[in-house]
């Protein structure tokens, strides 16, 4: 098994909640390296170009919205099998059933808003990893 490197995102909520830190704290104590990092407001394109997949679905338009209401930390994490380990630390997408111990699941709830604020995003394959860090690493 060779170096994976995926991308995670700080989701603006996470950033608005102060949760930046507690989030890296987790990816390091878990054991991954940190080797890139960057704090902006993603532009509409860049979140289109990241989120093809789900385009024409009914929370498409509300999750672009969302995702461009403010910063986002992006992260380049690195390690063995990281893809898998962050998707495990991350929790399911459904913060209220997240298992307790994930990010979701201790941090994150329903607001009751149409798009599920859940802190925070992780590449879920090889492949989505590579297209995502050249978006957000260019
Ligand atoms: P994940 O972020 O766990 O990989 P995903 O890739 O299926 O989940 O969806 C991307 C984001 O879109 C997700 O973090 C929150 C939002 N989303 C997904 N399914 C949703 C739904 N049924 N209703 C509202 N938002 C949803
Ligand atoms: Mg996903």
């Amino acid at each position: 098994m060779s170096v994976e490197q995926t991308l995670i995102l700080v989701k603006p909520d996470g950033v608005a909640r102060g949760l930046s830190g507690e989030i890296l704290r987790r990816i390091e104590a878990k054991g991954y390296s940190v080797t890139g990092l960057r704090m902006f407001t993603p532009d509409r394109e860049l979140l289109a170009a990241h989120y093809a997949e789900h385009e024409g679905k009914p929370f498409y338009e509300p999750l672009i919205e969302f995702m461009s209401s403010g910063p986002v930390v992006a992260i380049r994490a690195e390690g063995h099998r990281v893809i898998e380990g962050f998707r495990s630390l991350a929790g399911t997408t459904d913060p209220t059933g997240a298992a307790p111990g994930t990010i979701r699941g201790d941090l994150g709830r329903d607001w009751g808003l149409k798009v599920q604020q859940n802190l925070v995003h992780g590449s879920d394959s090889t492949e989505s990893a590579e297209r995502e860090l050249s978006l957000w690493f260019a």
